[in-house]
């Protein structure tokens, strides 16, 4: 095998697992970045693969992040409650596109998400153990777009436990003028469940539906929480975060787009709670099943 064969798979670098060390302080700080796993080249090269979708292949489906969440509470004749999304407008989107698992339209996203050493580092912050990819977002952050709120993650995903890592990779350089992330350090070990936020106003929903759960706080500096952020991000480079990590983004005050993938893998074993919880697409997953199947495949044993 040549050098570089050796060294890229498909764009992503082999490189060692991560240490003991790091999977220490993710486990104490509930994120760990910077991490490079794929070449600049290769980041570059989904760059132009997130372009044709948002400028070419206009039958994908486009969300706004920061368009409203509207969510319809079912209660069937047995006193079952359901969620699901409300119809609304078809919007356009313009300042923060939103693209949902790309892997199932595309091989070059699909090589990246299945990967084998990114598959592998998600394994290890779960705990050693196999994991199934769950989604991937593409985010992109348009000039000037505003901040995302503070949030966890978990409280919007139909799933019994927050056994899920995110691996966020900046596809562009992501930096802090142009919507970086805040995180703060350990509150992925805070008891109280938070609620979902609305991104676009930052307001809490399913206040009524999740008695036990609290808003989040829009500013944890004031309230004396500790605030870091993941500083400058290479193309290529990225982040891995908790589900239940707080965490924010600033605005893109630049005028060029960030652009970023986000890779979200969940533990083996999880169990799915579908619309009982959180509206989500058709996974052919029923309540108290545990996840897995053609839209969660398993791509780390
Ligand atoms: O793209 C952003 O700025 C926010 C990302 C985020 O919240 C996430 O990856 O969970
Ligand atoms: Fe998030």
């Amino acid at each position: 095998m040549s050098d570089s064969a050796n060294k890229i798979e498909y764009g992503v670098e082999r490189k060692p697992p991560l240490s003991k060390e790091d999977v220490e302080r993710y486990n104490e700080q509930g994120f760990l970045v910077p991490i490079r796993v794929l070449s600049e080249e290769k980041a570059t090269e989904l760059c132009k693969a997130v372009d044709e979708y948002l400028f070419e292949h206009q039958e994908t489906p486009k969300f706004e992040l920061t368009d409203p969440i509207r969510i319809q509470r079912n209660v069937d004749s047995a006193g079952k409650i359901t969620f699901e999304y409300e119809e609304g407008e078809n919007s356009k989107p313009t300042t923060f596109p939103f693209l949902f698992n790309l892997w199932k339209r595309d091989k070059r996203f699909e090589e990246i998400a299945k990967n084998s050493v990114i598959a592998g580092m998600a394994s290890q912050l779960l705990g050693d153990i196999p994991v199934h990819l769950m989604e991937d977002n593409v985010i992109v952050k348009n000039p000037y777009a505003k901040s995302v709120p503070w949030h966890q993650d978990y409280p919007y995903w139909p799933l019994a436990t927050p056994t899920v890592v995110t691996i966020f990779i900046a596809l562009d350089p992501v930096t802090p003028e142009n919507g970086t992330m805040l995180v703060v350090p350990g509150s992925h070990k805070r008891t109280e469940e938070t609620l979902p936020v609305g991104f676009g106003d930052d307001k809490s929903i399913m206040k009524q539906d999740r008695p036990n759960a609290v808003e989040i706080s829009q500013n944890p500096l004031q309230e004396g929480l500790p605030v870091v952020d993941y500083g400058k991000l290479d193309p290529g480079q990225c982040g891995a975060h908790h589900a239940l990590l707080w965490h924010a983004s600033v605005p893109n005050l630049t005028s060029r787009p960030r652009r970023v993938l986000v890779l979200r893998y969940a533990a083996h074993g999880t169990v799915w709670l579908g619309n009982e919880r959180f509206p989500y697409d058709e996974v052919g997953l029923k309540p108290g099943d545990k996840i897995g199947g053609e839209h969660f495949p398993l791509v780390q044993t």
